[in-house]
């Protein structure tokens, strides 16, 4: 007798519920719910299907993300090959390729064009079977491509499910499109990117190719890409059996559940597909994502049919591009910008160039080995490109322009800002200043000290801190408590009202933990976790100043780099003046009683054991123990029969494989954090 669960036809109506609502918000969006009741309805599914595991199906909203980060990508092989487009960068060469394709069909009259935005991102092959997603797959080589499912399945506007009605007859469907990063996720990303001292992704189409490459599903599903479907295709059958034209296979793809960039446009005639890409070469700079100029198609699949493909192309499309974003100009100087972090980063100071619709004159060089590769000298004639709102980049130097008396570029000895010794730690590629109150540094600090997870003080946005530092107010975090109304009044862009509100939420911050002011400090390599295991060990400032290195470095989670940064910080004669005034203006250095620590209620991990392996995308690894140390887990080296769990990040080696070997359930860091989460 088959168990039907009560809970089954709740489990499918919240399914329906959540994938409908789904639906609405990423590929209409039009929501037709509040986030929160989305979330409610999502953790009452996750919780039946926690309870009923046999119950869980892959269509099911809750299996987007969350696998264990993948070893690598199995090349898999198209069912039909992936195409590229035969460029054409103009008129003469849209009007050339007509003439080419009408050469080879019988003559005709009118004919159809579909002309779409060539959306600037990482085209991807979808395979659904009986109406579920079973692969995702890169381009590749158009032949073999990488199978990138885990990834695939966090874009939240790919459908897990089809939209099937009047469909169910086919069995297996592929549809093609490009996943793409929204420019606004991309300057997020870059950002953060910036922030931790990582190489930034040049533009959005290397940033999406380069997170459907990343191991870890999680952080795939952080970044939040997007994806347009342009082409379906029937394996086995040809593809006028559910479609005629491109034009309806568009407006099926939408039926089905998938975005559809709506911008194109039915043509009946050559210019009139002129006319939409002149329309377009300006309108496309107001568009939330990077196109790369024009797709034209022939509408009708008869005559695709007949036409069919060359070596590399099909013969009845064509990408029509706008003139290219680059352009000569000459390097005048190279400067070099302190950031807040210290690190030095050189800028090419260049001719201004009219480039993508914006004038052009600074491009950012990154670091020593970058300027190193490039051989980039001042004086130098170079390529400068820029798509779209991107950072502009130097991408080639014309040696053969370089005049005799062109100069190298020289990473200076001594901090451009403070005049003090800079340093290029060994194998790092960034020279850094280290002066704590260097400005550039010192705005850093403040910057870093007023954010949401330190001192959270509303209002002081980083122009009113460059002001206050250029002015002279506030040579250190301290000196934010002594500010007045009036010296805040006398600040461009602060009325009476706003200084007002700005001094009380200063005096607010001073109800701040303990823990926030010592995250707040901006020690190098204490992040939020381990200002929280330091303030529960040392309850008291004065316990930290007084400890051994070796004290710190005996909690669980602080390595020796660690207790290093942190001994070495409360040794500096400018830090414990600061501390000192800190502490007479009122700000929490001790645990007080309403603060505690997490007590023995957390204590979800216990009896449990666990080995974390391989780089984790935000925990260092000794983060990830304390964590479940402090949970009440049980941390050992090597992985055993005795081993409850795995948490893998990148690069996971042996003890993954032999976790999987003994059938150990594998943890991504996200998966983690949510199992200690309060
Ligand atoms: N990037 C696009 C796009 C598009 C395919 C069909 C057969 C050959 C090209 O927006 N709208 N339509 C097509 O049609 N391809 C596109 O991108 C191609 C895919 C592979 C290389 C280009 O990115």
């Amino acid at each position: 007798m088959i168990q039907i669960h009560p809970e089954v036809k709740r489990i499918e109506e919240l399914r329906q519920l959540l994938q409908q609502a789904s639906y609405a918000y990423y590929v209409l969006d039009a929501p037709i719910m509040e986030d929160a009741v989305y979330d409610q309805l999502y953790r009452e599914l996750h919780q039946l299907e926690i309870q009923y595991p046999e119950l869980v199906s892959p269509d099911s909203p809750t299996q987007r993300v969350g696998e264990k980060p993948a070893t690598q990508f199995n090349s898999v092989r198209h069912n039909i090959p992936l195409y590229s487009l035969e460029n054409a960068f103009n008129i003469e060469d849209l009007q050339a390729w007509e003439q080419r394709w009408r050469r080879q069909v019988p003559k005709m009259e009118s004919v159809e064009y579909v002309s779409e935005l060539k959306i600037d991102g990482s085209a991807i092959a979808l395979t659904y079977q009986n109406g579920i997603l079973v692969r995702g797959a890169t381009r590749g080589d158009g032949v073999m491509g990488e199978d990138v499912t885990q990834n695939v399945r966090t874009i939240r506007s790919i459908p897990l499910r089809l939209n099937f009605e009047g469909l169910e007859i086919l069995e297996k469907v592929e549809v093609r499109g490009e996943a793409f990063l929204p420019l606004d996720v991309f300057k997020q990303i870059n950002t953060e990117r910036q922030k931790a001292g990582e190489q930034l992704f040049a533009n959005p189409r290397n940033a999406a190719a380069g997170t459907l490459r990343q191991l870890d599903s999680r952080i795939v599903a952080k970044r939040r890409l997007d994806f347009f479907a342009y082409t379906l295709h029937i394996p086995g059958r040809d593809d006028t059996s559910i479609a005629n034209t491109q034009w309806e296979a568009l407006e099926l793809l939408r039926k089905m559940g998938f975005r559809v960039d709506l911008n194109h446009k039915l043509c009946c005639s050559l210019p009139e597909v002129a006319q939409y890409y002149q329309h377009w070469d300006t309108e496309r700079l107001n568009l939330p994502y990077m196109t790369d100029g024009v797709v034209v198609k022939l509408n009708s699949f008869k005559l695709q049919e007949q036409l069919g493909f060359t070596q590399k192309f099909p013969r009845w499309a064509v990408a029509l591009k706008y003139p290219a974003e680059e352009a000569p100009t000459r390097v005048e100087n190279i400067a070099v910008n302190v950031g807040r972090t210290g690190a030095l980063t050189p800028l090419a100071e260049m001719r201004p160039v009219q480039l993508a619709g914006t004038t052009v004159s600074r491009a950012t060089l990154h670091n020593s080995d970058r300027i190193a590769q490039l051989d980039i000298r001042i004086g130098d004639t170079v390529i400068v490109r820029k798509a779209g709102e991107i950072i502009p980049e130097v991408v080639r130097v014309l040696t053969e322009l370089r005049p005799d008396d062109a100069q190298p570029f020289v990473m200076p000895t001594h901090c451009p800002v403070c005049g003090q010794p800079v340093v290029r730690e060994l194998g790092e590629a960034v020279t850094r200043c280290v002066n704590a109150s260097c400005p550039a540094i010192l705005k850093g600090a403040i910057e870093h000290w007023v954010s949401r997870d330190a001192l959270d003080i509303k209002g002081m946005g980083e122009k009113l801190v460059h002001q206050l530092v250029d002015k002279g107010l506030v040579h250190a975090v301290a000196d934010l408590y002594d500010l007045t109304e009036a010296q805040l009044c006398g600040l461009e862009r602060m009325g009476q009202k706003s200084a007002q509100k700005l001094i009380e939420a200063i005096a607010q911050s001073k109800n701040q933990p303990w823990s926030r002011v010592l995250y707040g400090l901006g020690i190098r390599h204490v992040g939020s976790v381990n200002a929280q295991l330091l303030s529960e060990k040392f309850s008291h400032v004065d316990k930290l100043v007084a400890a051994k290195q070796s004290e710190i470095e005996g909690i669980y989670g602080i390595g020796v780099e660690i207790a290093e940064s942190v001994y070495q910080w409360f040794h500096i004669d400018a830090n414990q003046t600061l501390l000192s005034r800190l502490q007479s203006a009122g700000l929490q250095l001790a645990a007080t009683e309403e603060t505690t620590s997490v007590g023995d209620e957390n204590q979800k991990l216990i009896g449990k054991t666990f080995v974390v392996t391989g780089t984790l995308p935000t925990l260092k690894r000794d983060e990830a123990k304390a964590l479940i140390q402090k949970a009440g887990g049980k941390i050992t080296e090597s992985v055993s029969k005795k081993t409850d769990y795995l948490v893998v990040g990148e690069d996971a080696g042996s003890k993954l494989t032999k976790a999987q070997a003994l059938g150990i359930t594998q943890l991504t860091e996200a998966q983690l954090l949510e199992m200690v989460q309060e």
